[in-house]
């Protein structure tokens, strides 16, 4: 359960904060409405979503400037600027939810349909330190914001429900919140049910699931500063099947629970505990093709929170100072067992031997004005790591323990490991003079610490290329940036463009046992080690109002990743991509086309025998065209309807998942969907 000494430990906090910052206060910061859209940050409501998105992983990809992997219909992956996984800073609605599968299968977006969220905020690169330690590749930030209720006000909700073709998935989702100025009590519940879906050469892939969530949040609301807030949440995810892995996932569950209070003075404090039970197998959801059973039973909880107190002093400087803390758990074993057995209960490997993770962290975070067109901002953080694994010396299948792979491939046995990291980052941002734009300049530095898979993961297996052993010795990977970015507006016409360049030491690179000291030159075992690395790319996105109904963007990214101590491309890379899109706005209608164009990938590392093998290959470049409309009905009312990949073209996106699959590890790209039309209907009420 809920750490209580944390809890208590936050809670005792918040007085002396109040105390001690009073009488600085003029009021709580807030920035709203319209402004210019600023480089590398993007804020979509969720009611603009068109189509039904798979979770919130697949809604992201639709952002220009962000990809993600697939491994089957569920559990898509981001990508920001070429960074992923623990790179990104991903919270829901404030929590952290790290997923439960060794193997990813449930990244944190898998649990957070995007229908039961507000807003999702994406902030590329290293702009904050507020949300915790690394981040180096970005910031995602799913958000729940219920409004207060006016004198007089006493219900709102909103119901809906989706069908795609092809998958033929059904979505229904309700949201209702009744209470008065005082408070209220919100319910949120999403369901999904996806079949395979065909790609555009009509070949069917493995990529069914069914998900469900429900989600009750009571809210105490005095005034419109103040509140406090608790939340349940609980996800399902059942029969999820993966082509692109040797298993499929009969359950993930997810529970996370919320306590979020913030105050008329500038003080919040969020607090949270998730929890994820994850089972995949290779047997119950397909039939037995490998020579044995094997089950992997899995559990993650991570408790934490963030206590932080915002200041406007009065020469117009803005103060944030914080304290966060997050806790991880992650335990997962591998059983195997003969075709006939009906559970496999033999232990084979100890996946993550109950690993514990805990980063405590202080921030500050301050912009001032300068000369009032011009903007400086920084922030800096320091946060105390320390890592152990509990089940290092147990033993599985002929003996074998966790600190037998360690030191086989790392040559020593693991120990509690800690780091005192400090990052932070420095922007300037200049104003344009009459004309409405800035251009800025920052600087950055961010810490992350390796996570359970990376530091701790031991699957044995006897073939040494079906062996993953994570690194218990690994540095922290330190990035560090230089962004230079524009942002200008005229009357019709926005753009936006940013070059960045990042220096990492001590990059955490899942390569293959061969370049290891004292490691047989044919032993190709999953392995991790710190190399230099370095990555550079831009991204620019304008938008064009052409006339008074039509409007036109465009996007363009690139992100070009080396490992300088071997001279290799960084695996997992995204090629050059673009979109277009061209809309038309009439009061009550919308029709859009949307046009995603992605060159080839050929910087790749497809060979295990000399790099780490985890690209699937060079990547020839696609095109897909989706279009989409929009029509109220009435002020209640909304259909929307649209059709993806109207060209039904057969395509994959360079990025893939490792398959670690013990009896087939070769990296598989996974086809999207072919053509599929989708419809989806809302109703709001007051
Ligand atoms: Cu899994």
């Amino acid at each position: 359960m809920i750490n209580r000494s944390l809890i208590l430990a936050l809670l005792a906090i918040t007085p002396i904060t109040l105390l001690a910052e009073e009488p600085s206060i003029l009021a709580p910061v807030t920035v709203e409405g319209d402004y210019l859209p600023e480089p590398g940050v993007s804020q979509q409501e969720t009611e603009e979503i068109m189509g039904t998105p798979v979770d919130a992983g697949d809604f992201l990809r639709s952002i220009p400037g962000v990809s993600g992997t697939r491994m089957g219909g569920h559990g898509i992956d981001p990508i920001i600027r070429g960074q992923s996984q623990n790179q990104l800073n991903i919270l829901l609605d404030g929590a952290y939810v790290h997923g439960g599968c060794p193997n990813r299968m449930d990244p944190p977006t898998s649990y957070s349909p995007v229908e039961t969220y507000d807003s999702v905020k994406v902030i590329k690169g290293s702009q904050t330190v507020r949300y915790g330690g690394g981040g180096s590749g970005g910031t995602v930030l799913l958000e729940r914001k219920t409004p207060r209720f006016n004198e007089g006000q006493y219900f709102r909700g909103k119901m809906g429900g989706g069908y795609t073709t092809n998958s033929d998935t059904k979505q229904l989702f309700g949201d209702v919140t009744a209470g008065n100025t005082q408070g209220f009590v919100r319910g949120l519940i999403e369901y999904q049910d996806a079949d395979n879906y065909k790609d555009a050469s009509d070949h069917e892939t493995r990529s069914a699931y069914t998900t469900q969530t429900g989600n009750l949040i009571l809210g105490y609301t005095p005034n419109d500063k103040t509140r406090l807030e608790v939340g349940l949440e609980a996800n399902r995810s059942d029969d999820v099947l993966y082509s692109g892995a040797g298993m499929d996932s009969p359950l993930s569950d997810n529970d996370t629970i919320r306590v979020k209070y913030k105050n008329e003075w500038g003080t919040q404090a969020e607090l949270y505990y998730s929890e994820v039970d994850h089972l995949m197998d290779n047997y119950s959801l397909r039939p037995l093709t490998a020579p044995m059973k094997m089950r992997v039973p899995s559990k993650s909880k991570t408790q934490g929170g963030r206590i932080s107190h915002d200041l406007l002093m009065e020469n117009e400087m803005e103060w944030t100072l914080g304290l966060d803390y997050q806790h991880n758990n992650r335990d997962a074993n591998r059983f195997v067992g003969m075709p006939s057995v009906s559970n496999p209960s033999k232990l084979q490997s100890i996946m993550w031997p109950d690993v514990d993770l805990t980063q405590t962290g202080i921030f500050a975070e301050m912009q001032m004005p300068v000369r009032d067109v011009n903007l400086f901002k920084v922030g800096l953080r320091y946060d105390r790591v320390t890592s152990e694994a509990n089940r290092i010396a147990q033993g599985a299948m002929g003996g074998m323990t966790p600190n037998h792979l360690y030191q086989k491939y790392y040559g020593k046995p693991a120990d509690a490991h800690d780091e005192n990291n400090i990052g932070g980052f420095m922007r300037y941002e200049h104003g344009l003079g009459d004309e409405d734009g800035f251009v800025f300049a920052s600087l950055s530095r961010s810490v992350r610490t390796a996570d359970a898979t990376e530091r701790f993961l031991a699957a044995n297996n006897t073939v040494p290329a079906q062996r993953w052993v994570g690194n218990p010795d690994l540095a922290p990977e330190q990035h560090h940036q230089l962004e230079l970015g524009i942002a200008w507006q005229q009357d019709r016409w926005d753009s936006n463009a940013s070059v960045y360049y990042n220096q990492v030491t001590d990059y955490i690179l899942r390569d293959r046992a061969h370049a290891q000291d004292g490691i047989w030159q044919n032993d190709n075992a999953t392995i991790y080690r710190n190399v230099e690395a370095e990555l550079y790319g831009f991204e620019w996105a304008t938008r064009i109002q052409l006339d008074k109904y039509f409007s036109s963007s465009f996007s363009l990214d690139y992100v070009h990743a080396t490992n300088t101590s071997d001279d290799r491309h960084i695996a997992q890379t995204p090629p050059l991509s673009s979109t277009i899109n061209l809309e038309y706005q009439y009061a009550w209608f919308r029709l859009g086309g949307n046009l995603l164009i992605s060159a080839q990938q050929t910087r790749v590392d497809d060979n295990m025998r000399t790099g780490s093998g985890l690209d699937a290959e060079k990547t020839q470049g696609f095109n897909v065209l989706d279009l989409y409309s929009h029509l109220d009905i009435n002020k209640q009312t909304a259909i929307k309807l649209g059709v993806n990949n109207l060209l039904d073209r057969t395509y994959a996106y360079h990025v893939n998942r490792a398959n670690v699959d013990p009896f087939n590890p070769e990296p598989i790209q996974v086809n999207e969907p072919g053509r599929a039309y989708w419809l989806n209907l809302s109703f709001t009420f007051e």
